[in-house]
């Protein structure tokens, strides 16, 4: 059921308001000058179909945007994601794995719902969602001290949030929706109240930092690929501050006591080898913060979407 081996759809979103600080949006040009798909064409071996432009949809964006049940630009971010789903879809559809870079992680509400919904259409199949974040990124509108949607997009894809107005997240269908039995998180270690509630509530399957400390990440990896069993295409999204900001400190919610590099790209290495990636969002690389560390974040960037794809494998 794989993409075709070598075929490859990249999408750029330039978009940033999911959260507040600037600067998220000038990512995918970032990694894009670091040589990005130059290394995945020319070492990798993929033909990338690549329209050439970081979206920023400025032409879909309202006019206003009042916050609404606690939600902040919750009008551009449905927008955004509706045309970005589409986006993904199209590539999903024709077989071909969809890279996306971002852009804040409200993103993924695009995303995830794209391949989900190819995923049904052309394999018969559920996806499953390997969540590698610093957060879980599931709080509801109601449960976010913050307001800000890159803190949501899992509570709409799982269904735990919804809405009926169109215009903000009401166009998300069934079909585009993820299983919660199918989610798996690793690197959490920054979780709200009402998200460990959630967790919880749902039997959500969770590595944290501590689970990683006590079982070391390789075990940690066989359990996360044995709770979603083969056969099963999966969903990476990748948030770059599931990194140490030693390695990785341009992003706008850094929090010590993270994966080192090689354990990022580790686990980006074992679910290449699984053989049933369709899909990586990389996310959250915001180089105008922690300018000095720009470089470097943008270097695991670049590092982890290459591991996905497998290059470091024999
Ligand atoms: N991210 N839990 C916090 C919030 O505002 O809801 C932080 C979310 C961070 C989101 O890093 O993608
Ligand atoms: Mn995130
Ligand atoms: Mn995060
Ligand atoms: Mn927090």
């Amino acid at each position: 059921f794989l993409p075709s081996r070598h075929d490859l759809g990249l999408v750029a979103v330039g978009f940033s308001g999911g959260q507040t600080k600037a600067g998220v949006d000038a990512a995918p040009m970032a990694l894009i000058e670091a040589g990005l798909i130059q290394q995945l064409e020319e070492d990798l071996d993929f033909s990338v179909t690549y329209d050439g432009q970081v979206h920023s949809y400025t032409d879909i964006m309202p006019k206003e945007d009042p916050d609404y049940r606690n939600m902040k630009k919750p009008r551009a971010v449905s927008a955004v994601t509706r045309a970005l789903s589409q986006q993904v879809y199209e590539h999903a559809k024709s077989g071909k794995f969809v890279l996306t870079l971002g852009g804040d992680h409200s993103i993924a509400i695009g995303t995830v719902s794209g391949t989900a919904k190819a995923a049904r259409e052309r394999l018969g199949k559920e996806i499953a969602v390997i969540w590698v974040d610093a957060h879980a990124d599931i709080n509801t509108p109601e449960t976010s001290g913050s307001g800000n949607i890159h803190g949501m997009p899992v509570a709409f894809l799982t269904g735990l949030a919804t809405e009926k107005d169109e215009d903000i997240f009401g166009w998300i269908q069934d079909d585009q929706r993820i299983n919660v039995k199918k989610l798996v998180y690793i690197g959490l270690r920054d979780i709200d109240r009402g998200e460990k509630k959630i967790l919880k509530e749902h039997g959500i399957k969770a590595f944290s930092m501590h689970d990683i400390d006590k079982h070391g990440i390789g075990r940690v990896m066989d359990m996360a690929l044995g709770w979603i069993g083969s056969d099963t295409p999966i969903h990476l999204s990748f948030d770059v501050d599931a990194i140490d900001p030693m390695w990785a400190p341009s992003t706008g919610t850094p929090v010590r006591g993270g994966l080192t590099l090689r354990e990022g790209d580790f686990i980006a290495e074992c679910v290449a080898e699984t053989g049933s990636l369709i899909a990586l969002d990389l996310v959250e690389v915001n180089p105008s913060l922690d300018i000095k560390g720009a470089s470097d974040t943008v270097r695991a960037g670049c590092s982890i979407v290459r591991c996905a794809l497998g290059d470091t494998l024999l």
